[in-house]
């Protein structure tokens, strides 16, 4: 515990970040092509919380970042990525779409067709899952593909927001593939993106995601995975192993050789280590996230509970969601947490 006199708003402010979340690596059969290489890094890690935007394609387009290299891949791979820490609950979803071009389609609109998804198991949402595994998640590329140049899209939607019209948060990393594939491109069913998904779909908009939502049938946006030809079945996902990948072409410059970098929160249980004011979605494993269904979930126009008075002895925790609070409570669309904080 901390008395208020020891700390500054000051202080805390400039030297903590939030859990937002970016994908920064990729491994194709446990070898990367290096710390966000083949990767369009955006030019923050906040989220897409407009699904209507053509930044829910590929994210904010950077004005900074260089070329990025398109990665070659086969069909059939197995395709690991890591994201930051993350506490928000939800799904990670991967989709593919075929392009001309991987450096330069945009991709936004229509042909994405998805490939990998893992939504609620096991009383643990995705990103809880992930965050065991060093916030690795690894999948395969289907059999079939058409060879050519793929967008490889991978979203992790954050759901703790979600009993609010438009605040499901989706956090999205493209990547640039070169595949070599045996198939004739007749992978689907295709989706487009944006225009398939829908703010108000139940997936993205949960009222009672706070109040007896139960997450176990929960099946994230973007239809069924795909198959790809005629009787040729996805490849099956591959649960993430902890197993530390090889990184043999990036040991020196990647920062995912630190445990946990300095901008993300220290623990990918957001019920162990509420860095952000948000709450996570109730489980039904209460021991695990023990969320009452009765918590209220926070309004989001009055910030009610994150700017009021400070208690006067609170956890360092307690004092940034305070923070927080303050700091987001004149926004006309209030946050639970900064969206400014740039990597
Ligand atoms: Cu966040």
């Amino acid at each position: 515990m901390f008395s208020k006199s020891l700390l500054t708003a000051t202080a805390l402010l400039s030297t903590t970040t939030l859990a937002h979340q970016n994908l920064h690596q990729l491994w194709i059969n446990d070898v990367t092509p290096g710390y966000q290489t083949g990767i369009r890094m955006p030019p923050s890690n906040s989220p897409v919380e407009d699904v209507t935007s053509a930044n829910m394609a590929c994210n904010v387009p950077s004005t900074t970042a260089g070329p990025v290299e398109t990665v070659e891949a086969a069909e059939g791979d197995t395709i690991k990525v890591q994201w930051d820490q993350s506490g928000h609950p939800g799904p990670i979803t991967h989709f593919l779409m075929k392009v001309d071009d991987a450096s330069t389609a945009t991709g936004v609109g229509a042909g994405w067709f998805k490939i990998d998804e893992l939504d609620y198991v096991d009383g643990k949402w995705a990103n809880e899952i992930m965050g065991a595994s060093d916030m690795m998640h690894e999948f395969k590329l289907p059999m079939g593909l058409e060879s050519g140049e793929y967008l490889l899209r991978s979203e992790m939607l954050a759901l703790h927001g979600a009993q609010t019209l438009g605040g499901a948060q989706f956090y999205i990393g493209c990547v640039q593939l070169k595949i070599t594939g045996t198939g004739s491109g007749n992978c689907g069913p295709t989706i487009s993106i944006p225009g398939d998904y829908n703010a108000e779909d139940e997936n993205i908009y949960i009222p009672d995601v706070y109040n007896g939502f139960d997450p176990t049938g929960y099946t994230a946006p973007g239809g069924p995975v795909a198959s790809c030809g005629a009787g040729s079945a996805p490849a099956p996902t591959v649960p993430s192993t902890p197993s530390t990948p090889a990184n043999e072409t990036a040991p020196v410059e990647s920062p995912s050789a630190s445990p946990v970098a300095p901008v993300e929160e220290p623990s990918a249980s957001a019920s162990a280590s509420p860095v952000e004011v948000e709450t996570p979605v109730a489980s039904p494993s209460a021991s695990a996230s023990p969320i009452p269904s009765s918590v209220p979930a926070p309004a989001p126009s009055t910030g009610a509970g994150e700017s009021g008075a400070l208690p006067a002895t609170f956890t360092i925790e307690t004092f940034i969601a305070w923070l927080e609070g303050k700091a987001a409570g004149s926004a006309s669309k209030a946050r639970r947490h900064a969206r400014a904080f740039r990597v």
